[in-house]
């Protein structure tokens, strides 16, 4: 199957699971894996796989456990990660010689990254048709030619995707700055930005406030716009070992998402065999963008009942008094209009909520990619400020993160507003001034590239054309760049919709073995719970030609800057602890790295988790006041969501089916209610156009999905990623974070002829 029609030709859609994981998820990834990899291959790399020493997995941010571990610390949808980088197929030279750039626009994202790893730098060179080989040489001296004719240095972007280690992080936001711009957008941009805004302005640190201990201990876990059974799957071992000791669970989604409700643990024997535990005492099946309304009226009914941890509040915050006020009186008839919920379901949330006392609350993208976001996660935080639920054991702020190592890359100055702090170190250190004016994020990078002002976009790693909004929009911005270069491991959309001249520089995966410089490397991570330590591949590398993030960076800066400012590029590819040096001496919190890091890891400073102080600009934490503004849309018209199947990682996509939710060999879905069908007089199975309406007049589509009758609230739809990106306008953003809003576009639909 390699085009749209022939891929979608085979859908086929039955009842979605109850429940995730167990036996079945254990064998589908074993054999996938050996079909993959071959036993050699998945033996060395599953059985290494989170161990200490190890790989660090890069399906997902979560944590690994600090003392005992399992032997298969890793979960199906790890394993479908470890083996699709494993792949033993690879396209070079004469996969390009066959397939004209014209031929791979016409391939789906399925086939394209299918193909195999990518084995050769090769470079499109202006008009020409084909990607045709280049050496490394050439591909770092054209680099650097196109960096050095630069008229200001921010016509570059640098975007980055979070799998990249610190140490290829921190050499290219060096680069970046050494070159005079902070034009760093990443994947950040589009994923958890507003937790990073909503945050910083509350509590002063950008980050999550517990460890995977304070969930085992916590006594009611909130989990908002998550679905860990496909997206974090190893979370779900720490909600059962939570619910053991007896916590709560409340899910707070649209869909009853299937790793929400139940779970068979396939790591002990009671998964394998039992019935598996039920998850989720209540599940609110909120409407979209509903639960900034929810919380404030959770919010309200605390105070009511005069829930407060008054010495806490008195101590340690400020602005209580102004956010209490505020909601003296709430207007019931808006929530219940914003939330689709009852009353009683959201007093008897109030009610647990009241009566626990170590209360964790987690969220990911169902927060993060609406407008209001910053919003809705201050209000997880006023609510977590009443109660004194911060910086105290089995209590606290766990944003969920995505990429492996998107929170290190941060660390690491990949931002592009660093903070004055960061850059002073980094002038300290190396000598030079960086710019201090804050640079592009995703969003303004591709407007920078619409409007002619953008020459050079390099990536370091990551599928920016398919993970970034309004697909036509941001393809056509990167085909007018005058250099694209892309550094990956796998082919995809953005090799094709690529500038001018466009380079493919292919690199090693993380489970491979690192020899640059003639030894060999570490690299090093930090985890969504702040915890860092190093990763060793240990398999072959996919072709001889391979070389390192650290090295292809290192030789772009070389070719471009020269000697410029003194940076010893050539030592910090000969051996990365020179990097673990620099970052020790440049990165707040990360003191005597590379010792640390010998040591086996450490977990990075955070002042509200660690000694319940708040570097805000008050010094305290923040309780912050938001209007309630209850976003509607016209009769007729339906809020779609994008989301993740189980069968993909972000725009990779590793087959066609999405077991919980009953979709097999086909993507091409929009999940919607009974009672929308009902009411927009479709059925079941219909096939239909979508048509995205935004406020500058123009009509974005997508065409040709399978309407799928679901449980999901009246109003509300949902469809898979990359495929609806498309539909969502470039201007849609969440305010002050700047998020697209991939889980709020209105649409309607369209009957096809
Ligand atoms: N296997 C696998 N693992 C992954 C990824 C992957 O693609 N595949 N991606 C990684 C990355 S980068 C990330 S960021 C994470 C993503 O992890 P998730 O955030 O779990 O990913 P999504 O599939 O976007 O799911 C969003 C969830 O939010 C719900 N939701 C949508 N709108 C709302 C709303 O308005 N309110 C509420 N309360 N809920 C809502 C949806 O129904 C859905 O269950 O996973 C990471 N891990
Ligand atoms: N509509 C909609 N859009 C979204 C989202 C959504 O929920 N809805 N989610 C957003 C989110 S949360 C995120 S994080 C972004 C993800 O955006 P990105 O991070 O840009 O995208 P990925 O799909 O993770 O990138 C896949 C590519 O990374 C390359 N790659 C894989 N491993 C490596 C490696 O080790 N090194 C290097 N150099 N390259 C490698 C491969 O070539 C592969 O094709 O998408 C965002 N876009
Ligand atoms: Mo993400």
């Amino acid at each position: 199957m390699t085009t749209f029609e022939e891929e979608d030709s085979r859908l086929s859609v039955g009842p979605p699971a109850d429940h995730a994981a167990g036996l079945k998820a254990v064998r589908l990834s074993l054999t996938n894996a050996v079909q993959k990899m071959g036993v050699k291959k998945t033996v060395t790399n599953l059985r290494t796989l989170n161990q200490h020493n190890g790989v660090d997995c890069m399906s997902c941010a979560w944590p690994d456990p600090q003392g005992h571990r399992h032997t298969a610390e890793f979960c199906e949808n790890g394993a479908k990660a470890v083996s699709w980088e494993g792949q033993r197929d690879t396209v070079g030279p004469e996969f390009f010689a066959e397939h004209s750039i014209a031929d791979l626009a016409t391939r789906t994202d399925h086939w394209l990254e299918k193909q195999g790893r990518l084995s050769h730098p090769m470079v499109r060179r202006d008009g020409g048709t084909h990607y045709e080989p280049i050496s490394w040489a050439d591909a770092f001296a054209l680099a650097g030619s196109h960096f050095r004719g630069l008229a200001d240095p921010n016509e570059a972007a640098f975007y980055t995707s979070g799998r990249a280690s610190n140490e290829a992080a921190f050499v290219y936001q060096l680069f970046a700055r050494a070159l005079g711009t902070n034009n760093l957008p990443d994947c950040s941009n589009l994923c958890h930005e507003s937790t990073g805004s909503a945050l910083m302005r509350t509590i002063g640190v950008g980050k999550g406030s517990v460890t995977l201990e304070d969930l085992h201990k916590a006594d009611l876990i909130v989990v908002s716009g998550q679905n860990p059974g496909t997206n974090h799957p190893r979370m779900l071992t720490a909600l059962e070992i939570a619910k053991r000791d007896g916590a709560k669970i409340i899910a707070i989604n649209p869909l009853p998402e299937a790793g929400l409700i139940r779970f068979d643990n396939p790591q002990n024997a009671r998964g394998l065999v039992g019935k598996g535990t039920p998850l989720a005492d209540r599940l609110l099946q909120i409407r979209s963008n509903g639960d900034l309304a929810l919380w404030q009226a959770i919010g309200h009914l605390l105070l009511r009942k005069g829930v407060a941890d008054k010495e806490f509040i008195e101590s340690s915050t400020v602005g209580f008094e102004e956010w209490a006020d505020s909601l003296a009186e709430i207007d019931r008839e808006k929530v219940l209009a914003a939330t689709g919920l009852t009353w009683e379901q959201i007093e008897d949330v109030a009610d647990m909520l009241a009566s626990s006392e170590r209360v964790i609350h987690c969220w990911a993208m169902g927060i993060t990619q609406h407008r209001n976001a910053v919003a809705t996660i201050k209000e997880f935080v006023n609510v977590a400020l009443l109660q004194g639920m911060i910086g105290k054991p089995g209590a606290g702020l766990c944003p969920v993160r995505g990429h492996s190592n998107v929170q290190g890359d941060r660390s690491m100055g990949i931002w592009e507003k660093p903070p004055a702090i960061f850059l002073d170190r980094l002038r300290d250190e190396f000598g030079f001034e960086p710019p201090r004016e804050h640079g592009h994020d995703a969003v303004d990078a591709v407007k920078a590239f619409r409007d002619g002002h953008g020459k050079v976009f390099m990536a370091l790693g990551g599928n920016f054309v398919a993970a970034m909004s309004d697909t036509e929009v941001t393809a056509a911005a990167m085909r007018g760049a005058e250099l694209t270069v892309q550094i990956s491991t796998k082919l995809n959309r953005s090799h094709i919709e690529a500038g001018h001249t466009a380079l493919i520089l292919p690199t090693l995966g993380r489970t491979e073995q690192d020899l640059t410089g003639g030894r060999v490397q570490r690299i090093t991570v930090e985890d969504s719970m702040s915890a860092v330590h190093a990763s060793r591949g240990r398999s072959d590398p996919a072709g001889p030609l391979l070389r390192s993030e650290v090295d292809i960076i290192c030789g772009i800066a070389a070719a471009t800057l020269g000697d410029r400012h003194d940076i010893p590029w050539a030592a910090f590819t000969e051996d990365y602890e020179e990097i673990r040096e620099r970052i020790g001496r440049v990165v707040p919190g990360c003191d005597d790295y590379p010792a640390k890091i010998r040591d086996g890891g450490f977990t990075m400073p955070h002042p509200p988790r660690d000694s319940r102080t708040f570097p805000t600009l008050e010094g305290k934490a923040v309780f912050t006041v938001s209007p309630l503004e209850v976003m509607t849309i016209p009769p007729g018209r339906l809020i779609l969501q994008s989301l993740r199947s189980h069968d993909q990682f972000n725009t990779t996509i590793y087959g066609l089916d999405d077991r919980y939710r009953g979709i097999k060999q086909g993507r091409r879905v929009v999940f919607i209610s009974a009672a929308d069908l009902a009411e927009l007089g479709f059925d079941d199975g219909d096939v239909v156009n979508l048509v995205s309406e935004w406020e500058d007049g123009v009509e974005r589509r997508a065409d040709k999905f399978r309407l799928v009758s679901y449980d999901t609230p009246k109003g509300c739809v949902a469809a898979y990623y990359p495929e609806t990106n498309p539909l969502v306008p470039l201007d849609s953003q969440a305010e002050e974070s700047g998020t697209p809003t991939s889980k709020w576009v209105q649409i309607r639909l369209e009957r096809t002829a």
